[in-house]
């Protein structure tokens, strides 16, 4: 029937439906190695194998025009594939991929190599324009769910929800809102036990349909430019990831100081103010890193310039924060003051650095300073010269730069569609390059900033675009001292680590109005599992360093930092792990537990894991009971070790002292003692905790010096540890790389192992029984009920060699 229409739909407009323009027929196919070239009735196309488990689909509604991207910065893998041609169809067979293109009309879809369909283009919709716009429609699968697109509210599973990219700032936003700060086009389907990613490389507004529209078809389009996607298809979810960073590119290893404890708001001034948090961060021992600098630092909003009447002398501020062991990351934003004799200015608007109308003049719009221009970060010299003026922060002992308002944000005016970019030399309007502005911001200060430290910088972004991982750590924006905040920006940090950016973070304790004492309570908890942790609140709101907000406040918030910074040896490993595959620090359980419903309730929903061996529950303030789902295996409470099976929800009793916490059987947590910035020493031993179970693991336990990129030459240490319940052995690989490790011991800490002999290197070695894990057992102050008495782990302490060491049980 649907056949029938297609045909007098041509017949009664000469080529399509109304003003919806199909591709058409195929009309000549030409084979070039792994890449097929389409001749349509009324569209060209490429359809591109990039490994076994990638292919990219680009289609044109006229010509396909220059091939670039911001985002994919690497190509195809020669790989083999073979393509067989019949009447029909023109058929790729990958070594794990089929792809059927068939011919009439155009129609794209991905099998496994038994045949199951994963993924197809909808029958009679495929792929189609309406003037510019172009949207490809694919089959609606049964049970089909969605998750990832990057920084999105609403649900884990994202059926039924329909999402715009279109980068945009918002002040205080509601808890449905969309779209916000950052553009991530990429998701990940998930049916009949297959997972599949799709990414739209695609920079002008974008939109995508999760079967909103009715229980046909889900579908992503662009307003201009050309259809561009990939596929990704993976066993798990996981490898979908890795492979879509493949393309896109991955982090580099971040400061070791950002991943400490960093205080904010807007704005700490002057000098003592900002002296004075600092000393008391440390006279109640509150482990710290960071302090930031608001718009306030700077003279009248102008960047790069200081307000030296508050800030005298900044570098002599940072060598005494530098003695506490604080570093300052400071605020910077894309509106440049247009007024002359300020240098940055005068300096860009000769190079030729800002965006500007077809008519040559700058565009400006009115910002912090007033009237602005705004720098070109889409070209060679838009970008030079901001490195060249970052590099003047290195003079001042800064150890960060914080991108704000790039979406770009301005004071109630539309940036006009007709803003011309320099876009790499192929001049684009703002409708084409919006989206990509901010992903360009924070490379320009990433790169600069990088070769003015001759270190790794921090750098942090609101807006941002796919292949944002490679420059910047990206937080979500100005959100509300709200309950539903907290859990949102659970969802979109997980949901960003989905779209390959591992380094997140939100404003802890909320940006906009005050939390709750319990709210407060809870969000600095939950932060304290969040790769990047900074608390921070807007102008006139209650303070919210960890003391404002009382006693018993400031004690469990400082337990819990506390436990960030013994984490340290953890989270490191972590953020290692996903230089090397793109996997993210806080992970959605969907990541693991793709195929269990329960996970995608929203009872559930929020729960995450913060690398592979905790799974925390967050709860938003003093209730007495939480519903908690436990997936398959077996988990530990992380306070009392007391074991829990898996594949269950209860309902447990909570208490504000305590943020639930599951440790995953099987898993291998590194610890080392408490310190009170990452500058300082911790104790010689490593404590490596080994929780039996499940089918073991897998742990890269890394280290490095932190700061420069010597670990790109190989001055890295890295051991793998492995921990083979079947085989009763915990294996530390033998030493990689030429760092030496900052620990001479490891402790190996065993929990539920009983108490059978242990041998070391086949030598009977002896083991000491501890009452709990001991950091953990004095980590309630309360005492309060709950904690199992006389339960023990057992402690073995070995010497760090260079070989490979294995304990036996
Ligand atoms: O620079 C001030 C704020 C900043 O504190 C916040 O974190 C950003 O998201 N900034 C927005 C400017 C606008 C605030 C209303």
């Amino acid at each position: 029937m649907r056949k029938y229409l297609f045909i007098i739909g041509l017949f009664l407009t000469g080529k399509n439906f109304g003003q919806v323009q199909p591709a058409g027929n195929v009309t000549a196919v030409k084979v070039k190695g792994q890449q097929l070239l389409f001749t349509m009735q009324y569209a060209v196309g490429e359809v591109t194998v990039y490994s076994p488990t990638v292919v990219r689909v680009r289609l044109g509604e006229h010509a396909l025009g220059r091939d670039f991207s911001y985002a994919v910065v690497n190509g195809p893998a020669t790989t083999h594939v073979a393509v067989n041609q019949t009447p029909e169809a023109v058929t790729l067979l990958t070594d794990s991929l089929k792809v059927v293109i068939a011919r009439k009309p155009f129609h794209v879809a991905f099998y496994t190599l038994d045949g199951r369909v994963i993924n197809e283009d909808e029958q009679g919709l495929n792929t189609s324009w309406i003037n510019s716009f172009v949207t490809t429609y694919k089959h609606l699968q049964e049970g089909e769910r969605f998750i990832g697109l990057g920084e999105k509210t609403g649900g884990l599973n994202k059926r039924g929800s329909a999402y715009t990219n279109w980068n945009s700032d918002n002040f205080g936003y509601r808890t449905d809102k969309d779209p916000l700060y950052a553009t991530f086009p990429f998701y990940i389907g998930i049916h009949h036990g297959l997972r599949y990613g799709i990414f739209l490389d695609n920079s002008w507004q974008t939109d995508f349909n999760f079967g909103a529209s009715n229980n046909r078809f889900s579908s992503f389009g662009a307003h201009g430019g050309e259809m561009n996607y990939y596929f990704i298809a993976g066993a798990h979810v996981a490898d979908i990831i890795t492979a879509y960073t493949g393309l896109t590119g991955r982090m580099k290893m971040p400061p070791l100081w950002s991943l400490g404890y960093q205080q904010n708001r807007y704005s700490y001034y002057p000098e003592t103010e900002v002296m004075r948090i600092a000393q008391t961060l440390r006279e109640k021992k509150i482990p710290a890193d960071g302090i930031t600098l608001d718009i306030h630092y700077m003279d009248k909003y102008k960047v790069f310039t200081w307000d030296k009447q508050r800030f005298p002398d900044p570098a002599a501020m940072s060598a005494k924060l530098a003695q506490l062991g604080i570093k300052l990351t400071v605020i910077v934003d894309p509106g440049i003051k247009q007024e002359e004799g300020y240098g940055v200015y005068e300096r860009g608007k000769k190079a030729g650095a800002f965006i500007k109308y077809p008519d040559s003049t700058d565009y400006t719009g009115q910002v912090w300073p007033g009237w602005c221009a705004f720098p070109d970060f889409t070209g060679v010299k838009g970008r030079a010269w901001w490195e060249k003026e970052i590099s003047k922060y290195a003079g001042d002992g800064i150890s960060g730069i914080w991108n704000d308002m790039n979406e770009i944000s301005t004071w109630g005016q539309k940036m006009p569609d007709n803003v011309l970019f320099n876009n790499e030399g192929e001049s684009a309007t703002h409708l084409q390059m919006h989206n990509v502005y901010a992903l360009n911001m924070a490379r320009a200060s990433f790169e600069g900033y990088k070769q003015a430290l001759n270190r790794r910088p921090f750098i942090l972004t609101r807006s941002g675009y796919a292949g944002l991982q490679r420059y910047s750590a990206i937080w979500t924006g100005d959100n509300r001292a709200e309950e539903d905040h907290m859990l949102l920006g659970v969802r979109l940090l997980y949901n960003l680590g989905l779209a390959g950016v591992p380094f997140t973070g939100m404003d802890v304790g909320g940006f906009t109005g005050g939390a709750s004492v319990p709210l407060y309570v809870r969000w600095m908890q939950v932060g304290s599992f969040n790769p990047y942790m900074r608390n921070h609140t807007a102008v006139n709101t209650k303070s919210s360093e960890p003391w404002s907000y009382g006693e018993q406040a400031l004690e469990i918030v400082r337990n819990y930092i506390s436990l960030r910074y013994r984490l340290l040896p953890y989270a490191y490993s972590n953020f290692y792990e996903a230089t090397q595959n793109g996997l993210p620090l806080m992970r959605t359980l969907a990541l693991d537990y793709t195929d269990d419903a329960a996970i995608y309730r929203s009872a559930f929903e929020n729960q995450y894991m913060y690398g592979r061996a905790f799974m925390v529950a967050p709860f938003t303030g003093a209730e007495g009971f939480g519903n908690i789902y436990f997936p398959a295996g077996s988990w530990y409470d992380l306070y009392t070790d007391q074991l829990i099976k898996g594949g269950q929800e209860l309902a447990l009793p909570l208490t504000m002292s305590k943020l639930p916490v599951y440790v995953k059987a099987g898993s291998i947590v590194p610890m080392q003692s408490l310190v009170q910035h990452t500058g300082e020493k911790p104790s010689d031993t490593l404590v490596l905790h080994v929780y039996a179970g499940g089918s073991g693991s897998q742990f890269m336990y890394y280290e490095d010096d932190g700061s420069s990129y010597n670990y790109e030459k190989g001055d890295y240490y890295r051991r793998r540890i492995t921990y083979d319940p079947a085989s009763r052995q915990i294996v530390l690989g033998k030493v990689e790389g030429a760092y030496v490790s900052e620990f001479k011991y490891t402790k190996l800490a065993l929990h539920g192992f009983g108490e059978g002999e242990l041998t070391i290197g086949g030598k009977k070695a002896g083991s000491e029984m501890e009452a709990l894990l001991a950091p953990v057992s004095k980590f309630d102050p309360q005492g309060e009920a709950n904690e199992p008495e006389g339960h023990t782990i057992r402690t073995v302490t070995v010497s760090n060699g260079q070989e490979e060491m294995i304990l036996k049980y």
